[in-house]
């Protein structure tokens, strides 16, 4: 019996959208023994296989991979006829597993929600849609999907054509016959490269608008793959595990092959066999530096660009054809079929909009800045509002009336891109901050769903009703989904990834990038540790585990993964020579560093001998006088010498546009206490009295180190102060040590794991000064006096054990009159900040770290690089 429409249903869930997530969605929920309701505003379920009808629409996934795993049943009785499945077959294949399931009963087609508003009293969601329907839940699901809001035509006089209109997005469920027609279509991305052919079949003309030139590989579509069937019938369920628990949600074995040292036929063999595969994936991992080397990069992006320019027969047609203002995959590359032959045909023609901009559509046509077209037919497939369009859209306001439209004015916020603060029980199923639409949608969809349902689950388990993000988790995921963002290359395109082609968006990069695998790692984490960083209340009581589930960096991470599985022997249980021989081992392979103007090596007069050295002069013209740098490296005065650091070196070099000299001092365990410290006092004395012939300027010196080196450094400025010379214009202090006190809770917290443990620290210790020696200020400057020092500037690691004393001495320098520059090295370890081209994400730091070694001198010039 139909209620009255004044009385407000009630249900324990609402979804919207009756796509691949919606649909799986509804089925858990029910499983769960859910009241529930569906909403889409389409005719039947589908989600964006039911909108996007438009010729030659298929999948980028190979179908055997796009397809659900949960109900094993279903994939026996389905066989998918292509590699890549046309859109009508995956339509056909939604409204199967409606069917089966018998979803369609609890589904409200052609209605459109038009607002929710929570209620904190009741602790409801009120629902109202267009058909003039109120429904309160308690929970809200948005399973909208990434590119389910059409881009508007932002170009002028778009209203304004009395010919025929289409949007690839929103294709007449009766199709087009543009037979005998002259026909338009604006853009190039996936939607217009798959169209594109198909239309020049039909047209007498068609003229394509390209504004950017788009990658695309063939698609080789056919039957599926062989090999996939057979992978499949041996053990689908571990495939399908395999999937999940993949970088992309499809098994593929990641390559460690670099483009940048790999040999040219290496580079041809790769290459030709991911083009003749076909695979998104495929040729995404040509190399394992592709995504973040330019250098690796190009090399894929030139051969795609040879394979477009000898399929298009005439060369200028063909150079307008070739990306070149985007690296490769940084806007999602296409798959095509016959896509760059379509411009062989005689009545196909492309309009470079970079060289011949629209300026307005006519009702006729279009006027280029040059030319007017006549068209019968303007097909727009101008892409979406993705990933946050269709979200903001739905117009949701959570607690005290705040709009998500209004908090993501400056661009999204999520927890795991399933959840923002402020709006409790506000489900997103593949939202922003999520891996989404950088991997199989299939398997992201299918895990975000199985997370809710199971987060549903636990939660009437405990007698709890809401659950709600916090501030610090969300705030900590949001910045771990633009680190991992970061350390690539994706956020310099201007993609629908960063937002950047919809005018006015903020431009943040909103898709998650560390891999299906990673993310559900993490999600996996949170629930299993109380669903940290989520709010929860209800009759069951109320609880919080507050925190921040990645802070690492996640170039960091992957270096101890590396590190991790090398199962190296803790170095504090090694000799001084054996330990000395692993650490010069494990440098072997890593990148040089940037180049300079010039290096040499030499010696200089030490206390006890001489003492090599390693100069690095800036490029520039010779003869230039700079600032001088005296560094000392690391190695807790055991390990180390002038090869160790010479990365560190020359980088800080090319960043500070100083002449770096770094000095090799005397070690221990064979020299112990004070023996490092009078060298390093020595090298900077010898330094400042031999600077013109160093190419230095005189009185422009400062001192710098890492790690032990920078206790060194630290001393030696004391000592320099002590002795009423020579004149030190700053020190930079690396991850110093400065006590011998190690009791503060970074030792604790950052014990073990991080590469410098606690226990080698001990170890370092144990070699180079006596118990009774390790209060001296001379082996710990913290405890000296600190009064007239020079400027600091002095880096501390979050994961580091030697983070709070670097943070004790910045703060007691400070209280001297000392100014100081504290550079926190956010989500990195102790060994992490100096791994220069190994992990990227020290880069800014070090730059931090070049500009404060400027800001020691008077009269510094710009940097080298
Ligand atoms: O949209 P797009 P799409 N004037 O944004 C151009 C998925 N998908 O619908 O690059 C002139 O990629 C715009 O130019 P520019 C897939 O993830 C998958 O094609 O902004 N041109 C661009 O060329 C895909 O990435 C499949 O300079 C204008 C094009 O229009 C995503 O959906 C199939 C313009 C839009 O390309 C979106 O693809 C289809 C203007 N004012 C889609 N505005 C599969 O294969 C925009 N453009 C599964």
């Amino acid at each position: 019996m139909n209620k009255p429409a004044s009385v407000p249903e009630h249900f324990d869930a609402v979804v919207v959208g009756a796509g691949f997530s919606g649909l799986y969605m509804l089925y858990r929920l029910r499983q769960l023994g859910l009241s529930v309701k569906v909403f889409d505003s389409a005719g039947d379920v589908g989600g964006t296989w039911y909108w996007n009808r438009y010729p030659g629409a298929r999948c980028d996934i190979p179908t055997t991979d796009y397809t659900y795993s949960f109900d094993p049943e279903l994939e026996k009785e389905w066989t998918w006829s292509e590699k890549y499945a046309t859109q009508p077959e995956i339509l056909e294949y939604l409204r199967f597993v409606a069917d089966r399931h018998g979803l369609r009963s609890d589904i409200e087609f052609s209605t459109a929600v038009t607002s929710a508003r929570w209620d904190e009293p009741a602790k409801r969601w009120r629902i109202t849609t267009d058909r003039g329907k109120e429904v309160r839940c308690r929970y809200y699901i948005m399973a909208t999907g990434c590119l389910s809001m059409p881009k508007s035509p932002d170009i002028e006089g778009a209203g304004r054509f009395a010919g025929q209109v289409y949007f690839t997005s929103r294709w007449p469920h009766e199709g087009a016959d543009f037979t005998g027609q002259r026909v338009a279509v604006i853009g190039t991305g996936s939607s217009g490269i798959q169209s594109i052919p198909l239309i020049a079949r039909q047209a007498r003309q068609l003229t394509v608008f390209q504004r950017t030139a788009n990658f695309s590989i063939p698609a080789h579509n056919g039957p599926a793959p062989a090999d996939r069937l057979e992978q499949l019938d041996e053990g689908r369920d571990a495939y399908r595990h395999a999937a999940r628990w993949s970088r992309g949600g499809v098994p593929l074995e990641p390559t460690d092959v670099l483009g940048v040292t790999a040999s040219e036929s290496v580079r041809q063999e790769r290459f030709e066999t991911a083009w003749e595969q076909g695979e998104l994936f495929g040729i995404l991992n040509v190399f394992a530096d592709q995504g973040v080397n330019p250098a690796s990069n190009d090399i894929v992006a030139e051969m795609i660009r040879e394979k477009i320019r000898s399929a298009v027969k005439d060369p200028e047609t063909a150079e307008a054809l070739c990306p070149k203002d985007h690296y490769f995959g940084t806007k999602r590359p296409c798959l095509d079929t016959g896509y760059f032959e379509t411009y062989n045909l005689p009545h196909v023609r492309l309009v470079d909009l970079r060289k011949h901009p629209i300026v307005s559509i006519t009702e006729d046509g279009i006027e280029t800045a040059d030319e007017s077209f006549g068209f019968d037919a303007i097909v727009y497939a101008t892409g979406f509002d993705a990933m946050t369009g269709a979200l903001v859209a739905a117009d949701v306001a959570g607690r005290d009336g705040l709009s998500l439209e209004e908090k993501w004015a400056p661009g999204p916020s999520t927890y795991l891109g399933l959840m923002t603060a402020g709006f409790p029980n506000f489900f997103m199923l593949t939202g922003p901050g999520s891996p989404s639409v950088l991997s199989n949608m299939t398997v992201s969809i299918e895990q975000h769903v199985d997370w809710v349902a199971r987060c549903l689950e636990d939660m009437r388990d405990e007698g709890l009703e809401t659950i709600e993000p916090t501030a610090l988790a969300e705030a900590g995921w949001d910045q771990h989904v633009q680190d991992c963002g970061a350390i690539t290359l994706y956020p310099t395109a201007n993609s629908w990834y960063m937002g950047a082609n919809v005018p006015g968006k903020p431009r943040v990069f909103l898709p998650y990038i560390g891999g299906v695998d990673a993310y559900r790692q993490a999600c996996d984490e949170v629930a299993a540790q109380d669903y940290l960083g989520f709010r929860m209340t209800g009759p069951g009581g109320a609880r919080c585990r507050d925190g921040v589930v990645r802070s690492m960096q996640p170039d960091v991470a992957m270096v101890l993964e590396f590190v991790a599985a090398l199962g190296l022997p803790p170095m504090e249980t090694l000799s001084a020579a054996d330990a000395r021989a692993l650490m010069a081992a494990t440098a072997e392979d890593r990148p040089p560093g940037p180049e300079v103007g010039e290096v040499t090596d030499g010696v200089i007069p030490g206390p006890a001998g001489d003492l090599p050295y390693r100069l690095y002069r800036p490029a520039g013209p010779p003869g230039g006088s700079r600032p001088l740098v005296v560094y000392f490296h690391g190695g807790g005065w055991v390990l180390g010498n002038l090869d160790s650091d010479d990365p560190l070196c020359r980088d800080l070099c090319a960043r500070s546009g100083a002449v770096v000299v770094s000095v090799n001092y005397r070690h221990a365990p064979e020299v112990r206490f004070p023996a490092a410290a009078l060298d390093a006092f020595a090298a900077v004395q010898w330094a400042d009295a031999n600077a013109i012939e160093l190419g230095g300027i005189p009185g422009q010196l400062a001192v710098a180190g890492w790690s032990a080196g920078a206790n060194v450094a630290a001393v030696a400025c004391q000592l320099t102060r002590d002795a009423a010379g020579p004149h030190i214009c700053g020190q930079l202090l690396i991850c110093p040590v400065v006590d011998s006190d190690m009791t503060r809770p970074s030792y604790e917290e950052n014990a073990d794991g991080y590469i410098l443990t606690t226990a080698l620290m001990r170890w370092f210790w144990d070699h180079y000064a006596d118990p009774a020696d390790r209060g001296d200020p001379v082996a710990a400057p913290l405890r000296g006096d600190l009064q007239g020092l020079p400027p600091a500037c002095i880096v501390a690691a979050d994961f580091d054990p030697l983070r709070d004393e670097g943070v004790a001495y910045a703060r007691a320098l400070e209280a001297a009159g000392v100014p100081v520059r504290l550079t926190r090295a956010r989500g990195h370890t102790h060994t992490s900040v100096t791994m220069v081209d190994v992990v990227i994400s020290g880069a800014p730091v070090r730059a931090e770290i070049g500009e404060a070694l400027r800001d020691f001198f008077p009269s510094a010039e710009p940097p080298g690089m």
